[in-house]
């Protein structure tokens, strides 16, 4: 059983994340979600979630590519969870290109980055949405 990780935010859920899902499950046969906390996010990415972590897991649960999530509290836990979880494989989309590189060095594990779904983005979404309340 070949054994993916991938990491995230997936807050507002659109279909770009889908697309990495499916496409990271597509790798393997058991898809690991490793979903970043609300902690995490503002602390570590200034990113303030529109929908809690316990949602958000619940999002991603119902999803049918995602065998397991787990929480992701930290940058440095991706050591770690490949061995913990027995993973052959890391997959994040490609604007995080090079950046776990280190991770070929630091386990087994292969590293592959996917194209983004490049016309939508949560940022994108809250914008629009921004807009049409503006010129309602
Ligand atoms: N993604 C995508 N296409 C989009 C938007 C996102 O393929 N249009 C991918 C991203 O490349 C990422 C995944 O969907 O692989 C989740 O995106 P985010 O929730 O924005 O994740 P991010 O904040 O980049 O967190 O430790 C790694 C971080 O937790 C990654």
């Amino acid at each position: 059983m070949k054994r993916i990780i991938t990491y995230g935010t997936f807050d507002l859920l659109h279909y770009g994340h889908i697309n990495l899902l499916r496409r990271a499950k597509e790798q393997g046969d058991y898809l690991v979600v490793a979903l970043s906390t609300d902690e995490f996010n503002w602390n570590q990415k200034q990113k303030k979630c529109y929908f809690s972590f316990e949602k958000r897991k619940q999002l991603l649960e119902s999803i049918r590519y995602v065998d397991l999530v787990i929480p992701e509290n930290s940058w440095d836990q991706k050591i770690t969870d490949i061995t913990e979880y027995h993973i052959d494989t890391f997959i994040m989309g490609d604007d995080w290109s090079g950046e776990f590189d280190f991770l070929k060095e630091k386990t087994k594990a292969e590293v592959i980055y996917l194209p983004r779904t490049p016309e939508v983005s949560t940022s994108q979404i809250k914008e629009d949405l921004k807009l049409r309340r503006k010129n309602s």
